[in-house]
């Protein structure tokens, strides 16, 4: 149900995210237009959304005065303005340079400045009111990720008649890394806001649950944690695993399409038909193993165990938060290394290793997985990682190989795939060895089981199962004040 309050809409569905599911990408000639954002956060809820009627809350991509409200692809888009001084501090700041570090077992160290902590609060308050506009009495409030931890307790001090649920698309720390946070109860307390919070993997919810009792001496039995209001009225959250999929039909039935499919053989053919292909796909992140994976491949070039162009590596890096330090560095890293290996080892026209530092279209992506004879995800630690199900979802011809890093989500479910532990380069190569000179059957054996593992839990189970367990959080909230 939608209806009109003045000239203000608002919904029974609010989703929160960092980014709307478009960026504003001004043109030189002044004209805008909407492009959509990346990564996999936009990827899973952009299909979810697809089905469902509801407003999304989110920063448009550009800083400076916020675009009014407007509706696109059947979702209600509610843009919240940045400055470029939050951008730097909130966004690129706390967000990219303290909150993910430490949410990924600090890879690299983690950077911890009080103005960037005060911005993210500013701008979390911002969120909040903005969801608060849109949210019609009673509503659904579904907000996501580690750039909002603050938004579901302001929310519930402003609108206590809505159901909140917050969902966390990276990992939650171990209580040892969390407590470095300066601001660790803050964030306990924001979270805890919520009715429901939704979590990767047992284990990151666990991690939160620990943070709770550990850090702050609350009560936790089971998944439940009680807290007590700013009231001083006690209420209980619960704190469970989700584990977040693919839109599996969707991808499938464009992985099947003739283009699709004659694009894959135009692939391998301007490839020079090598006898092993193999892919990696990643935002430009140092969590994502990209160097690991390169080294190992390196190696086995350097000890004569494989020669290209027989095998060849294409490795798809996007471009990612590339005004951050730590990026800039591992960019240079890649592709040092990316050039050392072609100086090396390549052939004319024939380069060992294809690097490719762009954005593609889905289609594009879809043929890309089914060029490929081995898909190589190697993080050193990642909430779920997407692109690992949506290989399995584009092989619908059960070929291909999935090498998997053992600190990904995806592995928890994903357990027969070939798995890796991306810092034993040596075990590394041995994974990429034996999955070469395996027999075809025992890789579509492999395969088959993933892919039915996918299509039982896609995208779509993923949000009902959200937004069931919201629904039944242990205590509905007080209507009474709004009645
Ligand atoms: P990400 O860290 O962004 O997501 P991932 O889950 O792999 O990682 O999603 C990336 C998405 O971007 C995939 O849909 C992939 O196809 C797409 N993509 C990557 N490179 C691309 C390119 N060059 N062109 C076009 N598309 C590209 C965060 C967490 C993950 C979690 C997701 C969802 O870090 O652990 O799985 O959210 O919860």
């Amino acid at each position: 149900v939608q209806f009109f309050v003045a000239t203000q809409r608002v919904f029974d569905l609010v989703i929160a995210a960092n980014r709307l599911p478009v960026d504003r990408v001004v043109g030189a000639d002044g004209t805008s237009q909407w492009h959509r954002s990346p990564g996999g956060l936009v990827t899973a809820m952009d299909s979810v959304m697809r089905h469902r009627e509801g407003a999304w809350v989110g920063w448009a991509g550009e800083t400076g005065e916020a675009p009014a409200p407007f509706e696109e692809g059947g979702m209600w888009l509610h843009p919240v303005a940045l400055s470029d001084e939050e951008r730097e501090t909130y966004y690129e700041g706390f967000s990219n340079d303290t909150l993910w570090p430490i949410y990924h077992d600090v890879i690299v160290p983690a950077h911890f400045h009080r103005e960037w902590w005060r911005s993210y609060r500013t701008v979390n308050e911002r969120f909040a009111d903005a969801v608060c506009q849109v949210a019609a009495q009673g509503a659904k409030v579904w907000i996501h990720d580690y750039q909002l931890q603050l938004v579901p307790a302001m929310v519930r001090e402003r609108r206590p008649d809505v159901r909140i649920g917050w969902f966390n698309h990276i990992p939650f720390p171990p209580v040892e890394l969390f407590a470095q946070l300066p601001w660790r109860s803050r964030i306990l307390e924001g979270l805890l806001g919520a009715d429901y919070l939704g979590f990767q993997r047992t284990p990151d919810a666990q991690n939160f649950l620990r943070a709770c009792r550990q850090l702050d001496g609350r009560t936790t039995k089971g998944d439940l944690v009680t807290t007590q209001d700013p009231d001083g009225t006690s209420r209980r959250v619960r704190a469970s695993a989700v584990p977040i999929s693919v839109d599996h039909q969707g991808l499938e039935e464009l992985a099947r399409t003739e283009s699709v499919q004659e694009r894959a053989k135009e692939i391998r053919a301007s490839l020079g038909d090598p006898e092993v292909v193999m892919l990696g796909v990643d935002r430009l992140d140092y969590t994502k193993g990209i160097r690991h994976r390169l080294k190992a491949y390196e190696e086995l070039l350097a000890d004569g165990t494989i020669s290209s162009p027989k095998v060849t590596f294409v490795q798809v890096a996007t471009p990612s938060r590339e005004r951050v330090e730590a990026y800039k560095r591992l960019r240079t890293e890649v592709e040092t290394v990316v050039g050392h290996i072609n100086g090396a080892y390549s052939a004319i026209g024939a380069p060992a290793v294809h690097y490719l530092h762009q954005s593609y279209p889905r289609a594009e992506m879809a043929a890309l997985f089914q060029a490929a004879d081995i898909m190589l995800v190697t993080p050193l630690r990642d909430g779920m990682n997407l692109v690992a199900k949506e290989y399995v979802t584009c092989r619908h011809d059960d070929g291909g190989a999935l090498v998997l890093s053992e600190f990904t989500g995806a592995w928890h479910e994903l357990r027969q795939a070939f798995v890796c532990n991306p810092h034993d380069i040596e075990g590394l190569k041995q994974v990429m060895l034996r999955v070469m000179s395996l027999p075809a059957k025992d890789k579509r054996r492999a395969m088959r089981a993933l892919r039915r593992r996918v299509a039982d839990n896609d995208v779509q189970r993923w949000a009902d199962t959200f937004l069931a367990n919201l629904e039944t959080a242990p205590e509905r909230p007080s209507r009474a004040t709004t009645k």
